[in-house]
């Protein structure tokens, strides 16, 4: 059944992207919002807008039955959960279901798999997709962990098995420390996720964090390439490109190949994300975990293959078959997507929320905005501090970084601190320019550059 009304349920940046997406395909759009979102833009330009409950994420996006009932009162016949919040939260797809409504992404059964990494490790192993030396599902007691670490050989990385994002992981340098970490590891994972379950993998280093965008329908799956996410801080992306730099054609070829074994193996319908580590010595890539989302930059694959995924998303979820053959995507071109956050970069990132006094955008070819700003716009304090997205594309990986530069100096945000003094250093920044960062590179270049942002 195609979808004729859309429930919004998030907010920001990535509602407004979701009311743009259902608006092409003529479906109506209500959108959820929080008594402190009563004015932002997602609100402004949907059909209708319906209040789910106070400021506070845990009474309003986070709550399960004031969404349910709010989408039903409006009378929506889907559900959009965006990214954060409920995205991943497979009670929440089922409940969605049971009210007879459509869950925009895979089941709640995938979603529960995907999201316990070792049942995740386990389907990547069964469908032939490379993952990293490590435990056999999860280790039971301290002893059989100590054995798995002294055979693979330190560091060990030791991983609950319900975390996911890097929350809940331990590097042990030697048995000594595996002794000491894995007692607590298990401790603060039963206390965080409700489930003290553990895995052990080596630690890749260097690595890089390149992960493949794929769309299902439940039987079919198609990738859309990858995309080269390294450049981030305490697990925060701050700059995405695809494709990477630095993958060759044969292990691009063998990677998104794999990355559609896993997504038609377990039954993935809907956008999902495959992340690896990639190994640029060997050439070796280890899948690590599956997002079961749409993700915040799913536009840099939008411009390399000129498709949709948001709109795929909706219409996969309103029963058509994959809308793509694998052989109609075709990567053209580089795109980079930098994130603006309402931070202070000199001073440690810290949450700067504040007024939009002025607003000046950038434009022209090749250069996308993806944002709920205007001007007079209160940023509210109580959600995450993205503000934005400026994703533009190239010819190759050299015009996009100018077109980057060029964007970055028409930007003006005025009125709060953001983080676009970062990107301007960063263009500047030799292995930047050179595509060679791996995954701590950027904390290090800050330990020695934040200041002067
Ligand atoms: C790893 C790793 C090195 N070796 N696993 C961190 C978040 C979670 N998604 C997985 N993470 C890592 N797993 C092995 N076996 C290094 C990281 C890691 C990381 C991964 C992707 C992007 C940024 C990262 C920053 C620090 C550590």
């Amino acid at each position: 059944m195609a979808i004729g009304t859309l429930f919004v349920a998030n907010r920001g940046e990535i509602a407004v992207r979701i009311i743009r997406a259902a608006r092409a395909l003529g479906i109506r759009t209500v959108q959820a919002h929080s008594a402190a979102d009563a004015t932002s833009l997602a609100v402004q330009i949907a059909d209708e807008a319906a209040l789910i409950g106070p400021p506070a994420a845990a009474k309003s996006y986070l709550n399960i039955d004031n969404i349910i009932e709010a989408a039903k009162a409006a009378g929506a016949d889907a559900i959009h959960p965006g990214y954060g919040f409920l995205a991943e939260n497979a009670t929440f797809a089922a409940r969605v279901a049971e009210a007879g409504m459509i869950f925009v992404g895979p089941s709640a059964d995938v979603i529960s798999k995907m999201g316990d990494k070792v049942a995740a490790r386990e389907a990547a192993k069964a469908a032939g997709v490379p993952t990293v030396p490590g435990s056999e599902g999860r280790v039971p007691t301290l002893e059989e962990g100590r054995a798995i670490a002294d055979s693979i050989g330190y560091p060990v990385i030791i991983k609950a098995a319900a975390g996911g994002g890097g929350r809940g992981i331990r590097v042990a340098n030697d048995a000594a420390e595996f002794e000491r970490l894995f007692a607590q590891a298990s401790g603060e994972a039963a206390a965080a996720f409700g489930d003290g379950g553990l895995y052990v993998e080596k630690v890749v280093y260097p690595a890089r964090h390149v992960e493949v965008q794929i769309l299902g329908d439940g039987t079919r799956a198609v990738h859309l390439f990858e995309r080269e996410c390294s450049l981030q801080r305490r697990r925060q992306k701050v700059w995405e490109e695809a494709p990477s730099a630095a993958l060759s054609p044969d292990v691009r070829a063998a990677l998104t190949a794999s990355a559609v074994r896993l997504a038609q193996d377990v039954g993935y319908s809907g956008a999902g994300t495959l992340e690896y580590l990639y190994d640029e010595e060997s050439g070796d890539f280890y899948f690590i975990e599956m997002n079961t989302r749409i993700q915040v930059e799913h536009p840099v694959t939008e411009f390399v293959t000129g498709i949709d995924l948001v709109g795929a998303m909706l219409k996969i979820a309103g029963g058509s078959p994959l809308p793509y053959r694998q052989d109609e995507i075709a990567l053209k071109g580089h795109a980079i997507e930098v994130r603006l956050n309402a931070e202070d970069p000199a001073n440690n990132f810290m949450p700067f929320p504040g007024k939009i006094e002025d607003l000046r955008v950038p434009g022209g070819p090749g250069v996308r905005w993806d944002s709920m700003l205007f001007t007079g716009y209160d940023v509210p304090p109580f959600y995450d501090s993205l503000l934005g997205k400026l994703i533009v594309w190239g010819e190759d990986r050299e015009a996009a970084l100018d077109r980057l530069g060029a964007a970055l100096s028409e930007l003006t945000i005025a009125g709060l601190k953001t983080t676009q003094p970062l990107f301007t250093a960063l263009l500047k920044a030799p292995e930047v320019r050179r595509g060679e960062a791996h995954i701590t590179w950027l904390e290090t270049w800050l330990e020695n550059n934040a200041k002067h942002l």
